[in-house]
C-alpha cells in the first residue's frame, strides 16, 4: 500500500486553501480570476486543486483526486505583490516557462508561513 515515508514518495511539506489566480500563461497577461483552491506543496511541484471541500492535510494523499494544475517550483520567483491586488497578503509566484500566479490569505500567518516555506524550498532547489 502507499506510504509517504517510502524514499521514492515526494515529501508533503505543506498544504492548505489559498486564494489563487493566474495572471499570465507563457508570459502572456490573462486576466484575474481569484478562486479558493486546495494548494499542497510536495516534493519539487506546487499542485492546484479545485475542490477544497473534504480536504485536509491529513486526509489528502497523492493521487486521490484530480489536480487542476501543477507547477514546477525548479528556477521560479517569489515576490510579496501587495500592489498587484486591491486585496491583502498577496504575493506572485512565477515559474520558469512565465505562468504567474497570485495566492492570497485573508490571515497574516498563513500567508507568511506559505511564502517562507515555498522560498526555502525554491531556495534548496536553486542549490541543486
Ligand atoms: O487588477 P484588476 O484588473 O483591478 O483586478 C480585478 C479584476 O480582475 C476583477 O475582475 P473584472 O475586471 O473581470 O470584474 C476582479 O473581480 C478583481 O478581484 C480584481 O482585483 P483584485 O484587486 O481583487 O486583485
Amino acid at each position: 500500500s502507499p506510504d509517504s515515508s517510502d524514499s521514492l514518495t515526494p515529501q508533503l511539506e505543506k498544504a492548505g486553501l489559498l486564494n489563487k489566480t493566474k495572471i499570465a500563461e507563457g508570459g502572456r497577461k490573462l486576466r484575474k480570476n481569484w478562486n479558493p483552491s486546495w494548494v499542497v506543496l510536495v516534493g519539487n511541484s506546487l499542485v492546484f486543486f479545485k475542490d477544497p471541500k473534504s480536504q485536509t492535510p491529513s486526509s489528502w494523499k497523492p493521487g486521490n483526486s484530480r489536480p487542476e494544475s501543477s507547477v514546477d517550483l525548479r528556477g521560479a520567483r517569489l515576490q510579496w505583490a501587495n500592489q498587484m491586488s486591491s486585496k491583502k497578503n498577496v504575493f506572485m509566484l512565477r515559474t520558469v516557462t512565465g505562468n504567474e500566479f497570485l495566492l492570497q490569505s485573508e490571515t497574516d500567518s498563513v500567508i507568511t508561513e506559505w511564502f517562507s516555506t515555498l522560498q526555502s524550498v525554491i531556495k534548496k532547489l536553486d542549490l541543486e
